[in-house]
C-alpha cells in the first residue's frame, strides 16, 4: 500500500483504511463512527463456513467523521474475504494510516495479522497504524499478550486495544490513537 506523504497540520481532510479479517468489523466500525449515511456494498454472505454472518462487504465501505478542529477523516473499508485480497491496496492508496482489526476468537488471528502487516507494510513501518483487536472476551479467545509480543517486534510502536466495534466510544479510542500516531510521524518529518 502506498501511503499519503503530505504532512499532517495543513490538512482538512485526511484518508484512513479500516482493514482486517472477515467479520473482524470493518464495516460494522465505520457505520457506528460516521457522521453520514455509509456506503457499503455489502451482499449475502455464502460463505458461512469462513465467517457465519448474513452479509459480507465486496468491494468497499465509505463514510466520514468530522473532528472538533473541523477535519474531516474519510474513513475507508476494505473487503475481508480473502478473494477481495487485490482490493486492499486499491481501497486503501493514499490513506495516511491504517485501522487494522483483529478477531481474536479465530484461531488464525495472529497469522491473520501477519498478513495484513504485510499488506500495510508502509504503514507498520513508519507508525501510522493502530489495531483494534475484537471478542477477546469471549470463551476461549486468544488472549492480547501474543499480540503485543509480535508487534514489539515492529521497527515502530504501533498501538492495540481490545475494542468492541458496535460501541461508538471504543471505535473513537482507535481514531485518537491513530491521530496521536500521525502527529509523531509529522513531528519526526518535519525534525528531520
Ligand atoms: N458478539 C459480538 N459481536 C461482535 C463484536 N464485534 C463485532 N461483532 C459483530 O460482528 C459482525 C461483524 O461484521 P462486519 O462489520 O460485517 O464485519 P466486516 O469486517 O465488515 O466483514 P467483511 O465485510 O465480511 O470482511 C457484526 O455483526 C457485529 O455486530 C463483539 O465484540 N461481540
Ligand atoms: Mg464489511
Amino acid at each position: 500500500m502506498t501511503l499519503a506523504t503530505d504532512t499532517l497540520p495543513d490538512r482538512a481532510e485526511i484518508k484512513i483504511v479500516f482493514s482486517g479479517p472477515m467479520g473482524a468489523g470493518k464495516t460494522t466500525a465505520i457505520r457506528a463512527l460516521s457522521d453520514i449515511e455509509t456506503l457499503s456494498t455489502e451482499v449475502d454472505n455464502n460463505d458461512r463456513l469462513a465467517f457465519d454472518k448474513e452479509h459480507t462487504t465486496v468491494a468497499l465501505d465509505y463514510g466520514q467523521l468530522k473532528l472538533d478542529d473541523g477535519t474531516v477523516i474519510r474513513l475507508y473499508g476494505t473487503p475481508g474475504q480473502a478473494r477481495f485480497e487485490f482490493m486492499w491496496s486499491i481501497v486503501g492508496q493514499g490513506a495516511l494510516g491504517v485501522v487494522l482489526l483483529l478477531d481474536a476468537s479465530q484461531p488464525d488471528a495472529l497469522a491473520q495479522m501477519d498478513t495484513y502487516l504485510g499488506v500495510f507494510d508502509a504503514a507498520l513501518k513508519s507508525g501510522a497504524m493502530v489495531i483494534g483487536l475484537g471478542r477477546s472476551e469471549q470463551p476461549g479467545a486468544l488472549k492480547i499478550h501474543p499480540f503485543r509480543q509480535r508487534l514489539s517486534q515492529s521497527r515502530a510502536p504501533i498501538p492495540l486495544f481490545c475494542v468492541d466495534v458496535r460501541r461508538r466510544e471504543e471505535v473513537l479510542i482507535l481514531i485518537s490513537a491513530l491521530m496521536c500516531q500521525l502527529e509523531v510521524i509529522d513531528q519526526q518529518v518535519a525534525s528531520s
